[in-house]
Formats: structure tokens, sequence, C-alpha cells
């Protein structure tokens, strides 16, 4: 049955150099691989068992606060096109959609041809009212993508959830933003999901939890390697580890050698010494002013902030810096009752605004 509310549109992003980068990272002085490698098949099931972990609280709570907001219009004019990064998995959209009013449009943005595809088509069947374009592409690629030809009328709100943006070094996470600041114009929003700064008693357990299943999402990289690229990492000869890098407010994984030994790859021998380690992600935490600053840096500021009781997780929605939002900022400073953007999230009593 066609779907008169369902379109895709394939821009065929190049293949990543696996072999390249994993080359280049493992011949650096400091050992690294990176993140993205994680989410094979394997380790994208791995990782919705994270998701579900007693210690990972991260998209526990990233969700009940966006259940606590039941309901929340943006003061925007007409209806919101929703352009998720990352959107192979419907499932945030479907609770984002429980509370944000006036969803018209939903563009979900991934490199995952057949999981996108399949997936927008189930929800534009789920939806008939809702208009889902599915967009196989990098992110390198959306800047010079024509989203006023498809947006035409909508207002533009893009949609960053899990704390993605943390996975990211300080530059890389200015110049998406940036990037984000140029595809919605001054009349769009970012809808940004940062996991906050706390005590290392609740982060260190949520990376190595007891299960062992973030040791095990962090070792299939090395299997990954192997099957994908014909290397011969032993993996009972590396361990997970954890670090908190206190000056810089992030976790750190890495996988470090329990022994002196040498790894086969693409015709390459690698050393490793007995305690070395392949730094493999970091999993930066956010102050509201270290948001704040990267907001300002890229062309936003903070329209409305909610989070948890405890102040694990923040949802943030950025607007551009505009006079006119300057001035309702400073009205809102003297009379929080009359400001649109709090027009239903007194509903939630953690917003930081309906606080103040
Ligand atoms: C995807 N990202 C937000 C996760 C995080 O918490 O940084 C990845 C992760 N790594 C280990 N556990 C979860």
């Amino acid at each position: 049955m066609t779907l008169l509310n369902f379109q895709t549109v394939d821009l065929a992003p190049a293949a990543q150099d696996f072999l390249g980068e994993v080359m280049k990272g493992l011949s650096q002085p400091v050992k690294t691989l990176a993140p993205k490698y994680f989410y094979d098949d394997h380790g994208m099931e791995l990782f919705e068992k994270i998701c579900e972990l007693p210690e990972y609280y991260v998209t526990r709570t990233e969700l009940s606060i966006m259940d606590e907001l039941s309901s929340f219009a943006l003061p925007a004019s007409g209806q919101l096109a929703v352009i998720e990064l990352g959107g192979a998995s419907s499932f945030k959209f479907r609770r984002l959609q429980r509370s944000l009013a006036d969803i018209g449009m939903y563009i979900p943005v991934d490199i995952c041809r057949q999981a996108l595809f399949h997936e927008a088509q189930k929800l534009a069947r789920d939806c008939p009212e809702l208009k889902v374009m599915a967009l196989c592409a990098d992110y390198q690629q959306l800047e010079s993508f024509p989203w006023e030809t498809y947006t035409a009328g909508f207002t533009p709100v893009v949609y960053f959830p899990g704390s993605t943006i943390g996975n990211l070094t300080p530059s890389e996470a200015k110049s998406l933003l940036k990037m984000l600041r140029r595809i919605v114009g001054p009349n769009g929003y970012v809808l940004l999901g940062c996991d906050l700064v706390k005590p290392l008693t609740t982060l260190i357990p949520a990376y190595d939890d007891a299960q062992g299943v973030t040791a095990e999402f962090n070792l299939n990289l090395l299997r990954r390697i192997n099957r994908e690229l014909g290397a011969n990492f032993d993996l009972h000869q590396f361990r997970h580890e954890i670090r908190y890098n206190t000056d810089e407010n992030k976790i750190e994984m890495h996988l470090v050698s329990l022994a002196s030994q040498t790894v086969q790859l693409a015709g390459t021998t690698l050393q490793f010494a007995k305690g070395e380690s392949i730094h493999t992600e970091d999993s930066r935490k956010f102050t509201r002013q270290a948001i704040e600053k990267l907001a300002a840096e890229s062309g936003f500021c903070i329209d409305q902030w909610w989070t948890d009781s405890r102040d694990y997780f923040a949802i943030t929605l950025l607007g551009s810096v505009t006079s006119a939002n300057i001035l309702s900022m400073r009205a809102n400073q003297s009379a929080d009752s009359s400001h649109p953007f709090l027009r239903r999230a007194e509903h939630s009593p953690t917003s930081s605004a309906a606080r103040a």
C-alpha cells in the first residue's frame, strides 16, 4: 500500500573509512578508537540493554522529563517540522509526540538506511496525519540540503536527544550547533538532551555496571575490528576501564591491555604495553553554564530548560539569539507568568523558569 504521507530521500552518505580510522587511532602515542564504531548490530543491541540497566539513569531520566511535561507548545507560527538527528529508531520521537503540540512533519536523519526507512515507514503508517520524510545522510551533508524545499510552511525544530552531544569534542559540538543554527534559521529551535554533572557515586556505576553490559559494549569494538578488518585482538587480554576527568567533566571509557602483546591488523603489527590503554569514548557531563556558553558561541540562547527532581539530566530548548527573544527573556525575569514559553511549562514542577 502506498503511503501518501511518507517519502524517503537518500543522499548516499560515503562509506566510512573504518580501516583508515582504526589504523590512525591505534598508531598514535595515546591510542584511540572512535565511539561511532561501537554501533554494529551487536553494539546496538548492547546499547539498548545499557539503556535499561538500573545504573544507567540517562535514558530513563530523559524520558521521565518528557513525560512530566505532558504537553507543551513552542511559540511558533504554524506547525513544527521535527528533524531528529540519529533518528533510525522512532522510539523517543513517539514519546515526544505525546508532549510537544503541533508537530506536522517528522524528518529522521541517519546513515543506517535500512533501519531508518523501515522505522519511518512504520511511523507514517501509525500516524496518517503526520508527514514523514526519512533522510539518509551524514551530518556533513545536512548543511547543503535544501531544507526550505521540504519544510516550507513549517517551523523547523532539530531534536538531538540522549546527550549524544556529550560524545563529541567541544569543538565538534560547537561546529554541529553552528550548523544547526544555520539550518533552523532565526525562527527555528533545537531541542537538546544533555546529561548533567553529578556525584561520581552515580556516574561511575552508570558506565561500569554490575552485570558487565557496558564492559561488553566496549570490548565489542575489538570484536568488530577482528570480524570486519581481520585483526586478531584477544578480547581476554583487554579490560574495560572507566575514568573520570574532573578538569573536563567527562567520563572516559578505556580498554586496558592486560599484558605486553602484539596484534596483527591489515599487515601491520601493533604493540601494546601491559597497562596501556585504548581511549574509546568521552561522555561529557554539562552544567547549565556550560550549555549556555556552548549555545551562545553557536548563535543560540536557552529559551527553556527542563530537568528532573534530582537535576540529573536537562532537556534544553535552544532558540536563536534575536532581539525579540532577548526582550522576551528580560520580561520573563520580571513577570514569569506572562512568558510565552511557559504556556504549558507550568505543568512541570522542575522547569527552572517556572521555579525561578
Ligand atoms: C550514546 N551516548 C549518549 C552514551 C553515553 O552515555 O555517553 C553512550 C554510552 N557509552 C557507554 N554507555 C553509554
